[in-house]
């Protein structure tokens, strides 16, 4: 098993009882109606039965009179009087067979999935009645590709996208990614990064990003583009990209009805401006309002939206940058556009391995906000170590933001329902890339699943989804997903520790992200550094984040700044976030903060050592090819855990000056040892 296939795998069930049982209930396909979309749920049906039943399964138009079969339904009536909306479906049984039905194509291809998925997770469908409907409408990925075909932080080979050679060859990938993105919900996809390259809005590349469309519809799946500000320059010829400009206008508001008509179902657009260099309309001194309205109206009619990136944070030695992206639009709140969304990062800084929610949920009431998370793991270990993710978006969904009283989580401050909003979105910053396998390493296929998963139902268990995805990618076998599932949900703790535990952040690897450098003192940028985040010094380490420090906790409800306001009574995971705290300062663990911070990093760095042995447990239960590849990683993952236990600790002890407690042995090497080691990555 090279992985490509996904958590589709369709492999012939071993168990002849349960394959028996099932058969029984899938001896054929029905579906009236002649829609691209349900022709390509019957077909996938058909393929999956085939494979998992080891018999023919016929595709009927007419199911008249039989019994024991599958028919697909569209039945906007019934969907309706269920409250499923325009995506969710219900699968029943009726006089012996199994119905799939929701209001429309699409949500009959959901409901298509979410059957075999009963079959691929070994479930019953015996009196089956399952209603699901997703909490998010715009369920995206968000592509960082390139259109020279490299990927912005992209770890699993290159882009999937062939630009050169579209539109007039069709990968047959396309479809692939396609079927794996409708088997978990995904209905949108923005395929460039966002540092975007104008190129994509010039008439060439829409006729190459129509046929990739033209691959995606039938799939439910609407493509997106993230747009250069400065495209009305670079290909418009207009001396300006003022977006109150008349002629700027009209050329987004022509460029707009151009992109539509090559592709009518187009989502619409992402927008990285004024960030990280990246021209926007600040720089004729517009707000990020003044852009998105601009882009809003050039929308028109059409049924697309604007995503505006709030990711944006200057270079200010003094300020804070925790606090950037909220100084920058809070006080835009309620002068943006029904069509406009304000997409942010899961934390205020960057994808760290843990950061609190940003303080933008649930503070901008008259807003629509999408949440933005990283499949690809930029910060944590990229496709060498192993890190289940939804753990990690699982805290943010259910972090309270208190913004309505107890209960306005995070999930429900982007579903809409605690500002009575009615759009809602989701984007995942996509691992995909060219490997063989999507994503580099095997377990980045789960973050991808469950990304998917919990953009559709947040309700779900991070534990849950891991065992789903290991019976559908690896075994059906109980005790094996029980101890892949098990260790799949502390990768991420575990990850943690070795790397940045207590709240420690941003101390990793100038560009690259990999690897510690807790060292860095200068940069292009103050906030590029290391020591702009940790602050060791001989007295403590941690950034105060309290009124004492940048009052950055002063953006948070009153309820939060009480659970993250106190050194003693702050969960020890946040610690360093918000609190400069002296070394020998006892922490609610019992421990010194050194002597924790050094039992964080060594018990962390061992724990690697767990995973391997867990892993090693399932081998025969695993496919070959695919386990040693996983445990090769592993391996790979437990010297580089070392390493940054290694180099932290050395380094922190230089402010700390303590001894590492024991039962802990120093380090090997010395500090320098592993400066080396880091310059080294960073060779050119
Ligand atoms: C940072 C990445 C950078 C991205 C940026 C963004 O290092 O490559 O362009 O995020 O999200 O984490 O715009």
């Amino acid at each position: 098993d090279d992985g490509y296939r996904l958590w589709l795998k369709y492999n012939l069930i071993a168990d002849a009882a349960q394959r028996k049982d099932y058969q029984k209930a899938a001896q054929f396909v029905a579906v009236s109606g002649q829609s691209a979309t349900l022709k390509v749920a019957a077909e996938e049906l058909q393929t999956g039965l085939q494979g998992l039943l080891g018999q023919s399964v016929p595709m009927l138009s007419d199911a008249k009179g039989k019994k024991g079969g599958i028919i697909l339904q569209v039945d906007a009536a019934a969907a309706d009087k269920a409250g499923l909306g325009p995506d969710g479906y219900r699968i029943y049984s009726d006089k012996q067979n199994l119905i799939i039905s929701g209001r429309r194509d699409v949500a009959v291809l959901y409901g298509a999935f979410a059957l075999l998925r009963q079959l691929t997770t070994r479930r019953t469908l015996n009196n089956l009645n399952i209603s699901s409907a997703p909490k998010i409408q715009h369920r995206l990925l968000n592509h960082w590709d390139n259109p020279n075909g490299t990927v912005e932080r992209g770890y699993a080979g290159s882009s999937i996208w062939k630009w050169y050679e579209l539109p007039e060859t069709i990968d047959p990938r396309y479809r692939d990614y396609a079927r794996a993105n409708a088997s978990i919900g995904i209905n949108g996809t923005v395929i460039n990064n966002v540092n975007a390259s104008a190129r994509y809005l010039t008439a060439e590349y829409l006729q190459k990003v129509a046929a990739l469309a033209g691959v995606l519809r039938p799939y439910g799946i609407r493509v997106y583009l993230s747009v250069f500000w400065a495209a009305p320059k670079v290909i418009g010829g207009l001396p300006t990209s003022d977006p109150l400009d008349p002629r700027v206008k009209q050329w987004w508001t022509s460029k707009t009805d151009e992109v539509y008509k090559a592709i009518p179902d187009f989502g619409g657009f992402l927008v990285k401006a004024n960030s990280e260099g990246e021209p926007g309309p600040q720089d004729y001194g517009r707000t990020h309002a003044d852009g998105a309205n601009m882009l809003a109206a050039a929308l028109g009619n059409h049924d697309g939206l604007v995503m505006w990136r709030a990711f944006v944070y200057k270079a200010d030695p003094k300020g804070d940058r925790f606090k950037a992206a909220s100084e920058e639009f809070l006080p835009l709140d309620g002068k943006f556009a029904p069509k406009v969304l304000v997409q942010v990062k899961n934390g205020p800084i960057d994808f760290q391995a843990r950061e609190p929610f940003h303080p933008l949920f649930g503070a901008m009431p008259r807003t629509p906000l999408v949440l933005e998370v990283q499949l690809t793991q930029e910060y944590l270990g990229f496709a060498t170590h192993a890190v289940y993710l939804a753990p990690l978006i699982k805290e943010v969904l259910d972090a309270d933001t208190y913004a309505k009283g107890q209960g306005s989580t995070v999930a429900r401050v982007i579903d809409g329902s605690v500002d009575k909003h009615s759009v809602s979105g989701m984007a995942g910053v996509a691992n995909i890339g060219s490997d063989r396998n999507w994503t580099g390493h095997l377990i980045g296929q789960a973050n991808w699943y469950a990304y998917g998963r919990l953009a559709w139902d947040y309700a779900l268990t991070s534990k849950a989804i891991a065992e789903e995805w290991t019976r559908q990618t690896l075994t059906t076998e109980p005790q094996a997903v029980q101890t892949v599932a098990g260790l799949m949900q502390q990768t991420r703790s575990i990850y943690v520790r070795y790397t940045t535990p207590l709240g420690l952040h941003h101390i990793m690897g100038e560009s690259i992200h990999y690897g510690p450098q807790p060292w860095l003192e200068r940069s292009a940028r103050p906030d590029w550094t290391s020591i702009y985040y940790h602050r060791a010094d001989s007295v403590g380490l941690g950034f105060d984040r309290t009124a004492r420090g940048s009052n950055a906790l002063a953006l948070y409800k009153p309820e939060v700044q009480k659970m993250w306001g106190n050194a003693q009574t702050i969960a020890p995971d946040y610690l360093l976030w918000f609190h400069h705290v002296p070394w020998q300062q006892r922490l609610s663990t019992g421990r010194t903060l050194w002597d924790e911070l050094c039992q964080r990093y060594y018990t962390g760095a061992d724990s690697v050592l767990w995973l391997q042995r867990q892993w090693a447990a399932v081998q025969p239960q695993v496919d070959p090819v695919l386990h040693a590849d996983v445990a090769a990683r592993l391996l790979t993952q437990h010297k580089e855990a070392l390493w940054w236990r290694d180099a932290c600790v050395l380094y922190f002890q230089t402010y700390s000056r303590r001894p590492i407690p024991a039962p802990f042995a120093p380090p090997q090497r010395t500090l320098a040892d592993v400066k080396r080691l880091v310059d080294l990555y960073q060779l050119r």
